[in-house]
């Protein structure tokens, strides 16, 4: 059994839900053969998120880590390439913090690589019939911060430990007047399943074309 701890994010920047949140909790209710999934709901707050992301690994010690979020106005599961050292918010996060220009973990590496197969995720995900991509970039907000914390824990102190980040688009609930792409949860779900099923049973990137002009 391998295990995998999921997390998603409480709604923020007016948000009334995450849809990372309710993906990864339909999700768990039907975890693919071999997997044990476990989950946390992290608070969209700088540094809270990452003390809740610490005591749920401690609490459910993994072998692989996939966190979630949601990344309005992108049109399908992006699974993060890179996380880098840069708090940089464009708006407060749940606690009205507003951080600018200021490193994650000071002193620590200018970023880190994912360690899951991103590709063979990507490839998975589509597999199952959701549309997915890799992406450079998580931005500079509490998704990138929980990202980089997660893989600085890996990189020092958890060694053997697994992790990634995927962003999910809005659910259609949020866009109804908005015209913005979307997908149901339930979809996102079956997405986060693929990407769990292929993080828990290869290590090895596939060779595939991932890579983006701009
Ligand atoms: N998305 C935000 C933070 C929480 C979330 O779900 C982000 O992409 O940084």
């Amino acid at each position: 059994m391998t295990r995998i701890l999921l997390t998603g994010f409480e709604p923020f920047g007016g948000e009334r839900t995450n849809p990372s949140w309710e993906a990864v909790r339909l999700a768990a209710q039907d975890p693919p053969a071999g997997l044990t999934f476990a989950t946390a709901e992290l608070p969209c707050v700088f540094g809270d998120a990452l003390t809740a992301l610490r005591a749920a690994v401690e609490a459910t010690d993994p072998d692989v880590v996939v966190c979630t979020g949601q990344a309005g106005g992108r049109p399908d599961l992006t699974v993060e390439r890179v996380a880098i050292n840069l708090d940089d918010a464009r708006i407060p996060d749940n606690a009205g913090a507003r951080p600018l220009d200021r490193p994650v973990v000071p002193g620590a590496p200018a970023a880190y690589f994912a360690t899951l197969p991103v590709k063979a995720c990507v490839a998975a995900a589509r597999a199952a019939g959701v549309p997915a991509s890799v992406s450079h970039t998580a931005g500079t907000f509490v998704c990138n911060h929980v990202f980089y914390g997660l893989m600085h824990l890996a990189a020092t102190e958890r060694p053997g430990l697994r992790g990634g980040f995927v962003h999910v688009p809005y659910a259609p609930e949020q866009v109804l007047d908005r015209g913005a792409p979307a997908l149901p949860p339930a979809a996102v779900a079956a997405g986060l399943r693929a990407v769990a099923v292929t993080a828990a049973t290869r290590t090895e990137d596939i060779r595939a074309v991932g890579g983006t002009t701009h």
